[in-house]
């Protein structure tokens, strides 16, 4: 445990291989693709793949109901030794469809109780279920934001859902921005664990992702994500289309290298699929596909 960590905290990351590079080495952790519908649009996204926030975009994860999603994790559960967390992080966003989410949560807590249980989101939703969040011992929760300031979030969003109707502009991203930092805040009130993850896109929110770091220490995020864009035209995104091109590595290692005495960083992040399985950087997801996992469990 490092000296200037509490044991509260230690017990919430020592086996969760996201939150503590070390248990990377030794735990597993799995995804259940429960949410396939999603309330904002995000340029670097293709609706009909996975999110891209936290999850690799372009790859198609099959989409499971809470009971399909049960099975999927007592099987892996009995094949996966090490496995460690059930997370729910797409295809769309886990806090929009929450009945689905809430679902598959009570039914995993209810079969593997020492399982934890983690979930991503873009965070417009997630106010609203916080509360929900902290009585069903959700200990990590991960919020993909790019921006602080609306305007550079007007390039990244075109549009948000939001109590029954579309915003788009510069009210769309300041909606967003809202909700992200008011869940932030209630997140780090109860105890929970709050990773906040960065799309880096070069020319839109790199330099500005330093700014974003300050303002997500400030609020009691945990670890701060930042991934680099992935934009492949094949994917038919909007940055896809526009030619946005990724950063090199060399420029996501220096952006790192200028946030290190902010949030603490996390460096080993693989951006699993909705559907992954297994040790980072390990995919054993089609091994437990539905038709390979059996109809009931006893
Ligand atoms: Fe999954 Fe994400 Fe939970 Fe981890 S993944 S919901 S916090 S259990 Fe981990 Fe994968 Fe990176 Fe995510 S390496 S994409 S950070
Ligand atoms: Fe796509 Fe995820 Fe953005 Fe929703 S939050 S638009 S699913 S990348």
């Amino acid at each position: 445990k490092p000296d200037d960590m509490d044991p509260a905290t230690w017990e919430k990351i020592k086996d969760h291989p996201c939150y503590s590079e070390e248990a990377h080495h030794y735990f597993a952790r799995m995804h259940v693709a429960v949410a396939p519908a999603c309330n904002i649009q995000c340029n670097y996204c293709n609706r009909k793949y996975d999110c891209a926030n936290e999850s690799r975009p372009g790859v198609v994860s099959e989409k499971l109901t809470p009971e399909q999603a049960l099975r999927k994790v007592i099987s892996v559960a009995n094949e996966v030794p090490q496995l460690s967390v059930v997370g729910i992080a797409g295809p769309g966003d886990a806090c929009y469809d929450w009945r689905r989410t809430k679902a598959t949560f009570e039914k995993v807590a209810a079969e593997i109780p020492d399982v934890k249980l983690c979930i991503s989101t873009n965070g417009l939703a997630l106010p609203d279920h916080v509360d929900e969040l902290a009585r069903m011992n959700v200990d990590h929760v991960t919020i993909t934001i790019n921006m602080v300031d609306p305007q550079i979030g007007a390039k990244i969003y075109p549009w948000v859902f939001y109590n029954h109707r579309r915003y788009t502009g510069i009210e769309a991203a300041e909606i967003l921005h809202k909700r992200q930092m008011l869940g932030l805040e209630m997140l780090a009130a109860r105890g929970i664990l709050v990773k906040v993850n960065s799309v880096m896109i070069p020319g839109v929110n790199d330099e500005h992702l330093i700014e974003v770091n300050r303002w997500v220490k400030e609020r009691g995020a945990f670890l701060h994500n930042v991934m680099p864009l992935i934009s492949d035209p094949a994917h038919g995104t909007y940055y896809g289309l526009t030619g946005q091109r990724a950063p090199r590595a060399i420029e996501l290692k220096a952006l790192q290298g200028r946030l290190e005495k902010g949030a603490k960083l996390m460096r080993h992040c693989r951006q699993c699929r909705a559907d992954a399985v297994g040790l980072l950087g390990e995919d054993r997801g089609k091994e437990f596909t539905l038709d390979h996992i059996p109809d009931a469990v006893s």
